[in-house]
């Protein structure tokens, strides 16, 4: 069996329908297969200084939507990154291997930091794409389910656990392959259809979350920035607004893209988006009750995820001790 890592930032009350669609179905999906280690990846999240309460209270959240999603903590492991610091270790060693140049290329860092101005920037941000190369090699990984976004994070990755093997010697570290479904692989803002959904977005108006209320969806939905045609048909470049729902709608119900298109043969952008709306909030309702079901018991959640804590030590602290040997560190008697 193949081992899979990923993990998704605590930086929202709550996920958004990219992540669902993009990264957490994937979860859902492989874990029967491999063997499935998710996280929620506080430290991460420390790179754009959260507030202190606000960063524990949706490290819980952002744990609760894993469980709500399907991810299961009986044939995964479901863990909070800063119990195991192990992570943060081998962040370290993978920080002197990484370089300045080839860390200062990364696209999402200069997106990032552009906005934020470079005093706003935290070396954090910097060495944000480390962290995550470190979560990765920390179980050997083979293969990592993420969104299109991750996709040059997941490069430097492979290109670390590469150059480590040839500085200290083969079976230093696992070379991850990226898992990337292209179907759902980028979710687009419903105003912007030409940027990403983000939890960051800076207008709420073209973001689904998941955990927000189903009549606000809904509006957000019939709302969605469309194109002055009329006819319904999937075709990113020139219908990029159109063809996001179709995504949206095939990936919620199942239905291939072309069996939509044909049922909505003659009928209007409007009748797409209410039936859409409709699909939407019918995932949203249940799902936001389990999320409220784990919330109301804050101590089987803790206890879920201290479990989820022991099984990831167990598995990193010997990676670690062999990455620490292989660098040449003295070990402690
Ligand atoms: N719009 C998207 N479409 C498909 N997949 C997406 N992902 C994010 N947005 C989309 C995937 O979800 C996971 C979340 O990773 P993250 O929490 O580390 O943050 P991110 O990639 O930076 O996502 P956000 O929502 O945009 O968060 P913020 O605003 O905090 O930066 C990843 O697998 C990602 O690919």
């Amino acid at each position: 069996r193949s081992r899979i890592f990923s993990g998704m930032q605590p930086t929202s009350d709550s996920l958004q329908l990219g992540n669902y669609l993009g990264a957490l179905t994937q979860w859902v999906a492989l874990q029967d297969e491999h063997d499935a280690i998710y996280c929620v990846v506080d430290l991460h999240a420390l790179t754009v200084n959260p507030d202190p309460a606000v960063l524990r209270d949706r490290t819980r959240r952002t744990a609760a939507q894993f469980l709500a999603a399907g991810v299961d903590p009986a044939r995964s492991i479901l863990f909070v990154q800063s119990h195991v610091p192990e992570h943060a270790e081998l962040a370290w060693l993978l920080s002197c291997q990484t370089g300045f140049g080839e860390a200062g290329r990364m696209t999402q860092f200069k997106d990032k930091s552009s906005k934020q101005g470079s005093e706003g920037t935290t070396v954090g941000l910097f060495t944000y794409p480390v962290l995550m190369a470190a979560d990765i090699l920390l179980y050997d990984t083979n293969l990592v389910p993420v969104g299109e976004d991750q996709r040059q994070h997941l490069e430097l990755s492979r290109d670390l656990a590469q150059r480590l093997n040839q500085r200290f010697g083969p079976g230093t570290a696992v070379v991850p392959d990226p898992h990337i479904v292209k179907a759902t692989a980028k979710i687009y803002d419903l105003q912007d259809p030409t940027s990403k959904m983000s939890k960051s977005a800076e207008s709420p108006n073209g973001l689904i979350e998941l955990l927000d209320d189903p009549k606000v969806v809904a509006k957000r939905i019939r709302s969605a920035v469309t194109d002055a045609e009329r006819e319904i048909r999937f075709d990113p470049a020139a219908k990029p607004g159109i063809s996001n729902l179709l995504t949206i709608y095939s990936a919620l119900t199942g239905r291939p893209v072309d069996a939509i298109v044909a049922d909505y043969d003659g009928k209007g952008y409007g009748d797409l988006k209410k039936d859409l709306a409709e699909v939407v909030v019918g995932f949203l309702a249940p799902f936001q009750e389990r999320v409220h079901g784990y919330l109301a018991d804050p101590a089987s959640l803790d206890e879920v995820l201290a479990d989820g804590a022991d099984r990831a030590q167990a598995l990193a602290a010997p990676t670690l001790e062999r990455l620490y040997d292989r660098f040449g560190l003295l070990r402690r008697r």
